[in-house]
């Protein structure tokens, strides 16, 4: 189980080296695998690329003696800027990359696949692909995506779309590839069908939580993966209504984490992000 990393920017909206640490810091003492670098969660699509390396170097050298499992997400718009962070990555020591597909603009399906074949030929690192209709505007194709788990150095799949049935199809086609699930709120779900694993924004805070549900649907014990997944629920829920970033950012807040604000545009949707937090961390069962 891994978290989508958040990251640390100073009250003027820059990189922060110091919040950053103090984000990893408490995200290392989850219990969790490892961390997903420079993701959305990371608002990674806000940021610069200087910045994502920069970010990369910081985490590196607060994890790498942990024992952690690190992977890099590079995916940007542009093919010559996810090598860049990729190659940087591999010369640290990350372990792995993952990358959303080129967005921004309506890129084929061939254009797809030729920025996967490149960016995975471009290191040793096993890559990972990334499905997230909601960043990137189109769900890609089935048959693309099993393509793509075909290309060389290319391990498996950060599944972030709620249809389950394709994940399904996608795991018959591809059953010795790696399966994350991206969707926190239903990850029990996603764990009926299999899972390798789970990468997700709400990890950072509740890492725990997730490492009991993914252990409570391995060991069959469906009520108490229930249970557990109404947790998460319970917290996505008001993160949905402050914005998930800038909720989640409000709730390190809360419990003495200080991480700073999210890049503008992006902005809590409610003036009381603060205060929802509190009140839902409050709750006995979110701890
Ligand atoms: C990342 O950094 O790439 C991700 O975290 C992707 C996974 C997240 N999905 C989105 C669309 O941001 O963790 C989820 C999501 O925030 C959570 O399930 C709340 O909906």
């Amino acid at each position: 189980m891994y978290a989508a990393l958040m990251t640390g920017l100073s009250d003027a909206g820059e990189f922060d080296p110091q919040r950053q640490r103090n984000i990893n810091d408490y995200v290392l003492r989850q219990g969790l695998a490892g961390l997903y670098v420079g993701g959305s969660s990371g608002e990674s699509g806000l940021l610069t690329v200087d910045e994502l390396l920069a970010q990369q170097e910081v985490v590196f050298a607060g994890a790498a003696s942990t024992g952690t499992r690190l992977i890099a997400h590079v995916g940007m718009p542009n093919l010559r800027d996810s090598i860049r962070l990729a190659r940087q990555a591999q010369k640290l020591g990350y372990h792995a990359l993952s990358a959303l597909p080129p967005h921004s603009y309506p890129f084929s399906d061939e254009e797809v696949f030729g920025y996967y074949q490149a960016l995975a030929a471009a290191t040793e690192l096993p890559l990972i692909v990334y499905e997230i209709p909601l960043r990137t505007g189109r769900p890609l194709p089935l048959d693309l995506l099993v393509r793509l788990l075909d290309l060389g150095n290319v391990v498996g799949i950060k599944f972030t779309s709620t249809d389950l049935f394709k994940y399904s199809l996608l795991r018959k086609r591809q059953p010795d590839k790696l399966f994350y699930y991206g969707f926190d709120e239903i990850y029990a779900a996603a764990g009926m069908l299999g899972t390798d694993g789970g990468i997700g924004t709400t990890y950072n805070l509740l890492g725990r939580l997730y490492v009991a549900v993914d252990q409570a649907i391995r060991a069959a014990d469906l009520e108490r993966a229930k249970t557990l997944q109404m947790v998460s629920q319970d917290f996505v829920e008001v993160l949905l209504e402050t914005g998930v970033l800038p909720g989640m950012k409000a709730a390190f807040r809360v419990i003495g984490v200080d991480c700073g604000p999210t890049r503008a545009p992006m902005a809590p949707a409610v003036a009381d992000a603060d205060d929802r937090m509190r009140a839902v961390l409050a709750r006995p069962a979110v701890k």
